[in-house]
């Protein structure tokens, strides 16, 4: 299909350089172009087939005469100059996501949404893997689907976590369940405006058929308000009322509902992820597998087991009455504030880091609220501090690092508490990335536990 076909890819990241390497061997003549032009992207190109050109630090032109497809990174907005220029001209623009789709001979279940998506794409791989399925679970949540697509036949399924960016450079993308968990305004300077990042996550069921289904929250006024544009058939999912055919919670259980029958799941009170969040991730994964015929005990089973996705509200260690719960993720105000929401008990609470321009004022009402100590670090601590001794949060400790922060909150917790790290903050002035962050929390968490239990081993013993 691509044989001696001219392709420019651009963005030279995670998507670019599995395209690139993908297009190269199917004989493809493969440029991967990229803006920038550091040291980091040449060690990420080793991966490359040597026959891949590539071009660094600008784009070269883009003319029917040179170029018979272009293929766009995710991070690539269509304001980007050769994308400009190849809709001008008339070259046509992909982008590796509809690659991927049209090399599927497996059945894709799609999750998307503002919030929630990795961990609803986890589960519901989750779900699928205890149904007995061989699943590729992939997208936004980190590795491209065009590595794996075809390793996979029609009896197994695709579980891709699709982003509005990814969702606005498709053409003939059709899951067979399409998931929309919410939708509020985020990523506006990429579409331009808010209507234009609802229409991108519609385009996740606009080429349904009658046979496919769409899964939404009918809880959220915007996704709900999707219900009739699709041309699949709609199962909603709803925390909080009871739906004619979808999933939802009935006197503390979770539900699957037709018009013929209604099965139990679990109770909610069952599921090892905290935070209504999480419950409404919990009947989207459901609504997921259940739409593609998995049977209640096979979602009953994961739903009781799965602990969540790394460094989103994930549970490190339980010492001494004290659970200690890594959230790196957590890179921006609203993210720790929905941490902090998902427990009822009180948090010391450790955050800082890189400030990406967000006022912290909503979170220090929060703050307020839930937290019985705050430490704070990074660049933005003082600021931090600031937001929260305005709303008259007197609590706060200053950590010079992250291990001094993890020893701070473990002196200061009690039983019963949470010490969370959810920086409220991107990690950059300390890290690479919120991984290594979490990584570190991780670390210093065990090391500090498993020295006391040695300790009191050697004290009692
Ligand atoms: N670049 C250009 N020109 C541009 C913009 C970017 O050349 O106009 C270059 C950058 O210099 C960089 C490269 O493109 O070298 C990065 O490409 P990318 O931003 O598309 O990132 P990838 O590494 O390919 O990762 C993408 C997703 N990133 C984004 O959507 C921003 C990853 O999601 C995803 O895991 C990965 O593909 C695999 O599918 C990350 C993300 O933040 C986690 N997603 C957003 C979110 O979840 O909110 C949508």
């Amino acid at each position: 299909m691509f044989k001696g076909k001219r392709i420019l890819v651009i963005g030279a990241g995670k998507t670019g350089v599995a395209a690139g390497r993908f297009l190269a061997s199917c004989g493809a003549r493969v440029t991967l172009a990229d803006i920038k032009a550091d040291s980091e992207l040449r060690e990420n190109l080793g991966r490359l087939d040597p026959d891949v050109n590539v071009v660094l630090g600008g784009y070269p032109q883009v003319t029917p005469a040179l170029w018979d497809l272009v293929v766009v990174s995710p991070g690539v907005p269509p304001t980007a100059p050769p994308v400009r220029q190849a809709e001008e001209a008339g070259v046509p623009v992909t982008g590796e996501l509809e690659l991927a789709f049209q090399l599927a001979r497996a059945p894709v279940v799609a999750v998307t949404g503002t919030n929630g998506k990795t961990t609803t794409t986890a589960l519901t791989g989750e779900i699928f893997r205890r149904a007995g399925y061989r699943v590729l679970v992939g997208g936004n949540i980190g590795v491209p689907l065009i590595d794996k697509v075809e390793t996979l036949g029609p009896e197994d399924v695709i579980v891709a976590e699709v982003s509005s960016f990814q969702l606005a450079a498709t053409r003939t993308f059709r899951p067979r369940v399409a998931v929309i968990l919410n939708i509020t305004p985020d990523h506006l300077d990429w579409h331009g405006d808010f209507n234009a990042y609802v229409e991108a996550k519609a385009r996740i069921f606009r080429r349904q058929g009658p046979a496919d289904f769409t899964v939404l929250n009918f809880d959220d006024r915007i996704t709900a308000g999707l219900a009739g544009r699709t041309p699949g058939q709609v199962i909603f999912f709803s925390r909080t009322h009871t739906v004619d055919r979808g999933v939802c919670v009935q006197a503390g259980k979770i539900v699957l509902i037709r018009p013929d029958q209604t099965r139990e799941v679990c109770a909610v009170g069952e599921l090892l992820l905290p935070g209504s969040h999480n419950l409404e991730n919990a009947l989207a994964a459901a609504a997921a597998a259940w739409s593609m015929g998995v049977d209640a005990r096979h979602i009953a089973d994961a739903l009781r087991t799965f602990r969540g996705v790394a460094h989103r509200l994930e549970l490190v260690a339980e010492h001494n009455g004290v659970k200690y719960v890594n959230d790196s993720k957590g890179t921006n105000p609203e993210a720790t504030i929905k941490a902090l929401d998902a427990y009822n008990v009180p948090i010391v609470l450790i955050a800082g880091g890189r400030n990406k321009g967000g006022s912290f004022s909503s979170l220090a009402a929060k703050v307020k609220e839930k937290v019985r100590v705050l430490v704070v670090l990074g660049e933005s601590a003082s600021a931090i501090e600031a937001a929260v001794r305005a709303e008259g949060f007197e609590s706060v400790l200053r950590a010079t690092s992250l291990p001094d922060a993890v020893k701070l909150a473990h002196r200061e917790a009690r039983r019963g508490e949470v010490v969370l790290l959810s920086p409220a903050c991107a990690s950059w002035d300390m890290f690479a990335n919120y991984e290594e962050r979490g990584n570190l929390f991780k670390k210093v968490v065990r090391e500090l536990v498993e020295g006391e239990a040695r300790g009191n081993t050697q004290t009692t013993g």
